[in-house]
């Protein structure tokens, strides 16, 4: 049995200050007290929502990822961003003081626009745990396509919000398949190291890993990886190990040790607002709109593109409709989002010179969830991290690359739960509807059967192994394979293809996509480090080619 690092050392995290939020919420002391206690220093946010009629230099759509990378270096650059984003701020705190729901008792804050939740894991010892909450624009969107749900953040950070902070370098030799076009000697000598270090990614201390608690549910993972001659990897994270390290001892407010992550994380993650968000609010250059959300873009008469904005209340209504003029204008709405915007922009004719790529090569990233039956001599644990730390690379063998994954429910489970990166070849399209006025995507559930036999390479021969059996309670009754979802969408507006080498829309000069839309489908292990890296080696070229 193998035991290493996916990727190299810890990385500094970058200056640490409040991003300015178009809000102009009071930030109370316990918000306060929740960022500081994972050593966050917090400066208050400034009013700055755009007025209609506004003229801005750049335009960014989005707040996740890739528009984050984008907002700080342009405005390093010393040009003046506004990022728009249809998610909320996420600096206040409800009335339980904390400003982000626990996982294991969902409110209004943690679904997007529903009345009745619908977690990942719908079931549990065959019964159903989804339950009803009072409608909100909440951070967690659950957005039903015809044959998968694709779960997506929403909020000022994007899916830094409700994601597992995994922060995964592809292995080398498995690059030029994950994006063809671009040199892998400059994304690892250059782009992974610089976001890597921009998001504050690091490594779980071993020794900790041995002897924590919390982390028996992944020696187990382990310990049933090895008897069957897999290799079982430590994966970075952009947690800070330390602060959980004090939460294990007790010493300051939970976070991972308390469950939280689908609906946020009020303490020790490291996502965009205490990272790259924070460094572009460091620059005074960057202003945000929360609870707006743009709904079109289109060559303005005298220069430079016509967006418009939608303003929400958090009931998803429109409050407002702003009408601003942006020299250039970045689509970084994530995949969904950046496709769902381009294919209608072109078939509603605001956008109708873009290229026959728009909407196409949209994948998974072969994304299938499963659990595994233990014997009762071999318990995960009642606490459980939420963050996982750890997985089983069967890539290069089976098409497979499993994480070790939480189930932290507060009980012992006797259950292994994982979600498996797989190398499922399928692609869907989204095109425009002019029947329902709505963007389709025509995945179809069947589609994720080469994930499961790739995910089966691996857990087949574990079962066989322990003696043991998939569980048939988490996602239904007597379903075994959660094939009904994707954490990781990525694809619609493809790099080379839908865009030039670096993210520029063809046909429409100063439009770029910079997120999750570029890549083809697939990156082989969770994606946003490739994101954030593909968004830096492109926006750099931007910067010197464009400006
Ligand atoms: P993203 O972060 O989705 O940001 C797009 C932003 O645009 C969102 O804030 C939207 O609300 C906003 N937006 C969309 N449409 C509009 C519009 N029309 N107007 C204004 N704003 C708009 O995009 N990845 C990992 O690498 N490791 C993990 O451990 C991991 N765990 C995950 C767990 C969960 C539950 C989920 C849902 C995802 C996870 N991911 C993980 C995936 C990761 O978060 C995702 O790939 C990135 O967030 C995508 O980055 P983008 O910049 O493409």
């Amino acid at each position: 049995m193998s035991t290493d690092s996916v990727h190299g050392k810890g990385h500094q995290g970058v200056s640490r200050r409040r991003f300015i939020t178009g809000t102009g919420s009071i930030l109370g002391a316990t918000a306060l007290a929740g960022y500081a206690g994972a050593g966050q220093a917090v400066a208050a946010p400034v009013r700055a929502a755009i007025g209609d009629g506004a003229r801005v230099a750049a335009l960014v759509i989005g707040t996740g990822y890739g528009g984050s990378v984008a907002a700080l270096r342009l405005a390093q650059a010393g040009v003046d961003v506004h990022m728009v984003e249809m998610g909320m701020a996420w600096d206040t705190p409800g009335s339980d003081g904390k400003i982000f729901a626990n996982t294991t008792t969902p409110d209004y804050r943690s679904f997007w626009l529903r009345t009745r939740t619908k977690q990942p894991l719908s079931n549990f010892l065959g019964f159903p745990i989804d339950k009803d909450v009072p409608r909100y624009t909440g951070i967690l969107d659950a957005e039903e396509f015809s044959g998968i749900t694709v779960y997506q953040g929403r909020g000022v950070g994007g899916g830094s919000l409700v994601n597992g902070g995994m922060a995964v370098t592809p292995k080398r030799e498995n690059f030029g398949a994950i994006l063809p076009s671009v040199n892998a000697d400059e994304m690892y000598g250059t782009y992974y190291p610089r976001a890597n270090s921009g998001l504050g990614v690091n490594v779980i201390d071993p020794n900790w890993f041995e002897t924590a608690e919390c982390y028996q549910y992944a020696r187990v993972g382990r310990k049933h990886a090895g008897r069957s001659n897999f290799p079982f990897v430590f994966v970075p994270d952009v947690y800070d190990w330390e602060y959980m390290k004090k939460e294990a001892a007790g010493t300051v407010p939970k976070s991972a040790l308390a469950g939280e992550i689908l609906y946020g994380n009020n303490y020790g993650k490291k996502s965009l607002p205490k990272t790259y968000l924070a460094q572009a609010a460091a620059t005074g250059r960057v202003t945000v709109s929360p609870q707006h959300k743009v709904t079109s873009v289109a060559p303005a008469s005298g220069g430079g593109y016509t967006v418009l904005i939608d303003q929400i209340n958090t009931n998803g209504d429109t409050t407002a409709t702003k009408s601003v003029t942006a020299d250039r204008v970045f689509f970084a709405a994530g995949s969904v989002g950046t496709s769902k915007l381009l294919v209608k922009l072109k078939a509603g004719g605001a956008l109708p010179g873009l290229n026959g790529e728009i909407g196409k090569g949209w994948g998974d990233n072969g994304n299938v969830m499963c659990g595994r039956a233990n014997h009762l001599w071999d318990p995960t644990g009642p606490l459980q991290s939420s963050i996982p730390t750890a997985g089983i690379d069967n890539w290069a063998a089976g098409g497979a690359f499993a994480e070790v994954a939480p189930l932290p429910t507060g009980i012992e489970t006797f259950a292994s739960f994982y979600l498996s990166i797989t190398k499922n070849p399928n692609r869907a399209e989204f095109t425009w509807n002019p029947a329902t006025g709505k963007v389709d995507l025509n995945w179809q559930t069947a589609w994720k059967q080469p994930g499961i036999d790739a995910a089966k390479t691996i857990f087949d021969k574990i079962n066989a192994k322990e003696g043991t059996i998939y569980r048939t309670d988490l996602f239904g009754v007597y379903k075994i394979w959660g094939d009904h979802l994707t954490y990781h969408p990525l694809g619609g507006a493809i790099l080379n293809k839908a865009t030039d080498n670096y993210g520029r829309l063809h046909g429409y000069t100063g439009l770029y996509v910079i997120d999750g839309a570029l890549i083809p489908g697939n990156t082989s292990v969770n994606p946003f480090v490739t994101i954030t890296a593909l968004a830096e080696r492109n926006i750099e070229k931007i910067i010197a080619i464009d400006l």
